[in-house]
């Protein structure tokens, strides 16, 4: 197996500082939440960030502040989000993409959010594709539906996304795939040969489907954009809490963490 990839989810776009307390909000807060989490075994963070009073923003200017404040303490890679939030622009989604950060997410489709819509209509599938083509900034391919690996693979016919594939399993989203084993293993069948893939459950399938990739030879992601709890009704301490715990249950089951240059390797990012 693989070493584990463990991505660090610390901010998001939906949850506040009312839900979480200790959510993570400036550049300052952001690195240091960042540097804690790779220090507890996360070689990747997946990086929304937000304005002064919490709302989200795709602000290019923002981005460009965190990913300073970030790289100053620490050598994890960087995965902006091209998600952003539900309702923004693909404009205003894309800003991140030309600072050339290491990677990037491609939500492969349409999808219910809850009450919302996060629309990913097929010509901004290909749009985004080319963006991260043209920056140079690897993809990980957010898959909040079976069929959304259909569409991730007609980007690569395209060549628009060159191999390694690398696929994240977005369960338990109101409106998308249920978190549950048998979906996760479901679409891990349904991947192009020698893809790899990691698992985001939401809520207290962050914990679960994490320990369960651990055991399939796929990779995980935790943190507060999809979970707030440590356990049920008590909130966690600190996205690397949750990082922490995750690198716990891989020792115990003697699976390796890999380190961010590790991780680079396995997602075939050039080492710079
Ligand atoms: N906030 C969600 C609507 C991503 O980061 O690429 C989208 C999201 C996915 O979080
Ligand atoms: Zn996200």
């Amino acid at each position: 197996m693989q070493p584990l990839i463990i991505t660090a989810a610390m901010v998001g776009a939906e949850v506040t500082r009312e839900d979480q307390p200790h959510l993570p909000i400036t550049a300052e807060e952001i690195a240091t939440a960042a540097a804690a989490c790779r220090d507890a075994g996360a070689s990747i963070v997946h990086l929304h960030v937000r304005n002064e009073d919490g709302t989200p923003t795709q602000s290019r200017e923002k981005f460009a502040e965190a990913i300073e404040a970030i790289r100053a303490k620490t050598d994890v890679i960087i995965q902006v989000s091209t998600g952003g939030a539900v309702g923004m622009t693909a404009d205003e989604r894309l800003q991140p993409v030309s600072l050339r950060p290491e990677m990037a997410t491609l939500t492969c489709g349409t999808v219910n959010f809850g009450q919302q819509v996060f629309m990913n209509a097929p010509a901004d599938l290909i749009r985004f594709a080319q963006e991260l083509q043209m920056y140079n900034v690897r993809p990980e391919f957010e898959i909040f539906d079976a069929g959304m690996i259909q569409n991730a693979m007609q980007l690569a016919k395209a060549g628009l996304v060159t191999p390694p594939f690398h696929f994240d399993f977005v369960l338990g989203v109101p409106g998308a795939l249920p978190a549950g084993a048998k979906n996760l293993l479901f679409l891990t069948e349904l991947l192009p040969a020698g893809a790899s893939w990691s698992v985001a459950g939401m809520g207290r399938h962050q914990l679960s489907l994490g320990a369960l990739a651990i055991v399939l030879g796929g990779h995980v992601r935790v943190g507060f954009e999809d979970n707030i709890y440590y356990r049920k009704g008590e909130l966690a301490e600190s996205n690397a809490q949750l990082v922490e715990r995750m690198a716990r249950i891989a020792a115990e089951l003697e699976r390796p963490l890999a380190t961010p240059d590790e991780a680079r390797q396995i997602l075939g990012i050039a080492i710079r």
